[in-house]
């Protein structure tokens, strides 16, 4: 698919990281509301744009092999769920040594709308055997890849973005996935799937797969390259473990890093999430060490997307400061204060930091 004048503007807002395959940063601005417009949502693609035919196929080990259209997704029940993706790569530029990957900053994050058929009833349309294991997605996009493939027989020069999930979970009320078709209330665009995707809430975003073309029902567990090659935390002094659910994070939004503020009272707001459920505490340290207070945490507006949180800091001694934030879930996952390093860059929740001049 060529980048038409549309698709050039829709991208103008972001910080490029990488021109082919199209992945780009979003604005710090994209952090400030609770939705992020679709202008200022993050892009990570693999491959080039692909093309789509417009179909989804079900199959594998079902008792009703299906094949849906956008209309056939959208004559079903329609859910609206607000969804915090963030890239497993998010923050990797901070990893020492310095991972392999995409190059990305703090601003892999971001927080849309998406309206959609849940995934659970197209598949129970499709009667799963009670054999099944795994759930396969495929999307539409493929091509060369770069890094060697896990399995000995795939073709390195024409991969496919395949993902799954087990079948309990893919076949749960509960998980809440969504096969989307809209985002912020139009229909999906070329960089965030068209015409239809997954998405998963709470995971990291490698588990919503773009412009989906199959779903299929395995009676074994997948083995993939975006599934068991990459996508895994290669710890240094444990065995590895995939990608699942996003790390417990706070991020400050205001005051900007550095910014200079009037010495004085400041509000100072920011975000939290994680995907192990709510958000339970946030703390802010104005001291680079130790000693760090109870911020004001507004509780979640529902529950997939981040959570507003501000601190009246008194900014009255003229000069640099250092502010951090640490957040907590529900679970009691607390951030840490250094990157969790491994091979390739995933996951990285470390508490951030911010310098402020105070005039
Ligand atoms: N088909 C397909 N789906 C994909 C990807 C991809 O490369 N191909 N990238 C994944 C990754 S790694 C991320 S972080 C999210 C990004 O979604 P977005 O571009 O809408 O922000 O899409 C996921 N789904
Ligand atoms: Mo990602």
């Amino acid at each position: 698919m060529e980048v038409t004048d549309e698709l050039g503007a829709a991208r103008s807002a972001l910080q490029m990281i990488n021109p082919a395959p199209y992945n780009a940063e979003a604005p710090p601005a994209a952090l400030l509301s609770e939705i992020t417009s679709t202008e200022l949502h993050y892009v990570r693609s693999n491959f080039a744009l692909p093309a789509h035919d417009g179909t989804l196929e079900i199959g594998g080990a079902v008792g009703q092999p299906l094949t849906l259209t956008l209309d056939d997704l959208r004559a079903m029940p329609a859910h609206k769920r607000a969804v915090t993706l963030e890239c497993a790569g998010n923050g990797r530029l901070e990893m020492r040594p310095l991972p392999s990957g995409e190059p990305w900053g703090d601003y892999a994050v971001s927080t849309a709308r998406w309206k959609g058929a849940f995934l659970h009833e197209v598949l129970a349309q499709a009667r799963p055997d009670a054999n099944g294991v795994d759930v396969r997605f495929e999307g539409a996009d493929h091509g060369a890849y770069h890094l060697t493939p896990v399995l000995a027989d795939t073709d390195k020069n024409n991969l496919s973005f395949v993902r799954a999930l087990p079948l309990a979970q893919a076949a749960d009320p509960a998980a809440e996935i969504l096969i989307a078709y809209e985002m912020n209330g139009e229909p999906l665009g070329p960089d965030h799937g068209s015409p239809f995707r997954l998405i998963v809430p709470r995971w990291y975003a490698v588990a919503s797969v773009k412009w989906l073309k199959r779903i299929d029902v395995l009676t074994e567990t997948f083995v993939g390259e975006f599934q068991t090659g990459h996508y895994m935390y290669e710890w240094a002094d444990r065995p590895p473990e995939p990608v699942d659910i996003m790390h417990v994070r706070a991020r400050i939004t205001d005051p900007a890093a550095g910014s200079t503020i009037p010495a004085g009272t400041y509000t100072v707001h920011g975000k939290a999430w994680s995907g192990a459920g709510p958000v339970s505490r946030v703390e802010v340290s104005l001291t680079g060490e130790g000693e760090w207070h109870r911020a004001s945490l507004k509780p979640p507006t529902g529950p997939y997307h981040w959570q507003e949180w501000s601190f009246e800091w008194e900014a009255h001694d003229i000069g640099r400061h250092t502010l951090r934030v640490r957040a907590t879930d529900a679970a009691g996952n607390v951030q840490p204060e250094v990157p969790p390093w491994n091979r390739l860059g995933y996951g990285n929740n470390a508490v951030e930091v911010v310098y402020v001049d105070v005039i």
